[in-house]
């Protein structure tokens, strides 16, 4: 290890070094919080107010055998400085980034929680779903040629390469599912159901396509990995966090995945015979897009160059995107690698339903014929096939 590693007893020490920090005065206290697949988190508690710190490893947290650039850190504070100046109030703020350490500084939003936390518990938090929208909207119109220009684009485009982080979606939602992979975990009951969904020509060409679209279409610096777990929501506010798979990509992935994961919420709500709940989840899709939508639309008509480029093409084309996405964020989820507590947390018959249903939604959001246009059918009809695809 070329870098030490902070702990709870080296976090203050460390924080009094760091010139950026010291508006903060000493730390008092320190939690370690980290519960995703690749981070070590510090909530620090201080004299004039709290900060996290989030330390990269140099590999998978959960898999210590898979080594991961600690660069990604940096990746991320820089990202989320952009994300700061195009979305302000949506993401958490930056103090700091040390590139020897791979440490960031960022707001401390203890006060909020965890998305997918109360999704899973069959809490509403009303205006969430669409505030992200408006979050991937700002970062569409302000990081891409709308905003920037296309020499502005080239430039910014040149300086936020991601190339291992983006490698591990390319495997691990648009790969790995669909082949034989030491990675996937299929319960028995469950190997009929996968076989049909990665089996389905229909569902490979599209998920073909998503994949192709994901490494080549560098519309703007996207999230990279806005599942409902990288979404911390209190009333009234919504933050997007964990920016590390942050690169110039297709707008329509960070929609899709919020898309992805209300279908993983509404299958389990729909197991555990919460229809309300189901609905409500599956309704913020069209919340998401409208959100989005409106934000695009109202910062259309300060583009860099009005010429010949048309909105409603454009809107369509993210749309289509995104419905792709979606289903690959999903069915992911329920075959490969990194699963979700959605899915994982439920008995095993129910889980056993739950993956089935998913996979018909998945499918279905893949092959339907004119699922373009309309979020609000198209997730009323992910709704039905859920309900009928569990029973
Ligand atoms: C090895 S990283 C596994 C997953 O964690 C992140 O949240 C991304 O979704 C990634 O695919
Ligand atoms: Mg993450």
């Amino acid at each position: 290890m070329s870098y030490e590693l902070l702990t709870v007893d080296t976090v203050a020490g460390y924080v009094a070094t760091r010139p950026a920090l010291a508006r903060f005065g000493a730390v008092s206290q320190v939690r370690e919080v980290g519960d995703g697949n690749l981070n070590l988190v510090f909530v620090a508690a201080a004299e004039r107010g709290g900060l996290v710190l989030k330390q990269a490893l140099p590999y998978v947290r959960v898999d210590p055998t898979w080594p991961i650039t600690p660069e990604r850190n940096g990746i991320e504070g820089r990202a989320l400085r952009v994300h700061n100046r195009v979305a302000p109030g949506l993401v958490p703020e930056i103090y700091d980034a040390d590139p020897d350490r791979h440490v960031i500084a960022i707001e401390d939003l203890s006060d909020h929680r965890v998305w997918r936390g109360a999704l899973n518990e069959g809490l509403r938090h009303e205006g969430v779903a669409a505030a992200l929208g408006r979050y991937v909207a700002k970062v569409a119109f302000g990081t891409s040629v709308f905003g920037l220009g296309a020499k502005g684009h080239k430039a910014a485009l040149a300086t936020a390469a991601n190339p291992e982080l983006c490698e591990i979606t390319e495997d691990l939602v648009f790969t790995e599912p669909y082949i034989t992979h030491e990675h996937n975990r299929i319960l028995p009951a469950n190997v009929a159901d996968v076989a049909a969904y990665v089996g389905d020509p229909d569902v490979r060409a599209a998920v073909g396509a998503a994949k192709l679209a994901f490494m080549t279409h560098a519309e703007a610096l996207i999230h990279g990995d806005l599942h409902t777990g990288s979404v911390l929501v209190r009333d009234g506010s919504a933050r997007a966090f964990d920016v590390e798979f942050a690169f110039y990509g297709p707008v329509g992935f960070d929609l899709g995945a919020l898309w992805g994961n209300y279908v993983l919420a509404a299958a389990r709500a729909v197991v555990l015979g919460d229809d309300a709940h189901a609905a409500w989840v599956l309704a913020q899709a069209e919340e998401t897009w409208q959100g989005f939508a409106e934000e695009f639309t109202r910062s259309w008509p300060g583009r860099a160059d009005p010429r010949i480029i048309d909105l409603d093409s454009y809107l369509a084309q993210v749309y289509a995107d995104a419905v792709r996405f979606a289903a690959a964020k999903a069915a992911r989820r329920v075959i490969g690698f990194s699963r979700v507590s959605d899915i994982e947390s439920l008995p095993e018959d129910s889980r056993v339903r739950a993956i089935r249903a998913v996979l018909a939604a998945a499918r279905l959001l893949l092959t339907a014929p004119g699922a373009g246009g309309e979020p609000k059918p198209l997730f009323e009809r992910v709704g039905q096939v859920l309900s009928e695809a569990s029973r």
